[in-house]
């Protein structure tokens, strides 16, 4: 059965939302990073080196073989597609659509919604010039991503339900939180109704809701955040040091 190293965050969600939504297998392993359990040793060494999670280990990999290690939440979900032939069309030309949406999520979307909520909610000090960067950066993305909702009319990398959707609606999701208006954005919320409706993205979704905190703790905060004596600091020296 396969392992899902997680927890309940946007990265975490994609990876829960597709193996909900493929049906498959698989048993839950928390990895509470607001108590740096990324930084472990055994963590590192048999989950991932990058000291993050979503990773799956999958016992029976595409292919056979010894168990697999995936860490990256969008290579997980590409994997889990080839491995059910779910959500990723063999099309070249509709592989490359979804691929390219997928891609804007891993490059774009989520690395700015992350450092967006960065500044509004946890930075110790309040920056302007950041806030003001990272905010309106996210608010052209909600932009081009509307126009492209726009365009197909249904799903976002065309007419079928696919692992783009599913990479970008666990972002989308924190838009109360990131100060953006849903209702600017008439055909993100038209979609976004579409696909949080569909039992395999509310299964996904729900996994593991007991274990996030509504508050985050100080020492949550130096575990993720810290630079100095924290978890994190500790984890960057031992890098250093090798
Ligand atoms: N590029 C990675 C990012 C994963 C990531 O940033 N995970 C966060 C939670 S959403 C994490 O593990 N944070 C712990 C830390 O930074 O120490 C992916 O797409 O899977």
């Amino acid at each position: 059965m396969i392992e899902l190293h997680y927890w309940p965050t946007p990265n975490g969600w994609t990876c829960s939302i597709m193996l909900e939504e493929c049906g498959l297998p698989y048993r839950m392993v928390p990895v509470n990073i607001g108590r740096g359990e990324q930084f472990t040793p055994e963590f590192v060494a048999l989950i991932n080196p990058h000291h993050k999670m979503p990773a799956i280990i999958d016992p029976q990999p595409l292919g056979g073989g010894e168990p697999m290690q995936i860490s990256e939440a969008g290579a997980i979900l590409v994997y889990l597609a080839g491995k059910t032939g779910r959500f990723l069309p063999t099309d070249s030309l509709a592989r490359l659509q979804v691929l390219q949406w997928l891609m804007w999520q891993v490059g774009g979307l989520g690395p700015m919604t992350g450092q967006n909520s960065h500044f509004l909610q946890y930075a110790s000090e309040k920056v302007p010039y950041a806030i003001t960067r990272y905010g309106n950066e996210l608010r052209r993305l909600y932009g081009v991503l509307d126009h492209q909702l726009g365009r197909t009319g249904s799903h976002v990398a065309g007419p079928d339900f696919s692992i783009a959707d599913i990479a970008i609606l666990p972002w989308i999701r924190m838009h109360n939180a990131q100060g953006i208006d849903l209702s600017a954005f008439a055909h993100i919320g038209r979609w976004y109704e579409t696909v949080l409706a569909r039992p395999g993205v509310q299964r996904g979704l729900a996994l593991g809701r007991e274990l996030r905190a509504p508050v985050l703790s100080e020492a949550a905060r130096e575990a993720l955040f810290g630079s100095g004596s924290g978890t994190q600091g500790l984890a960057r020296q031992r890098w250093a040091a090798n």
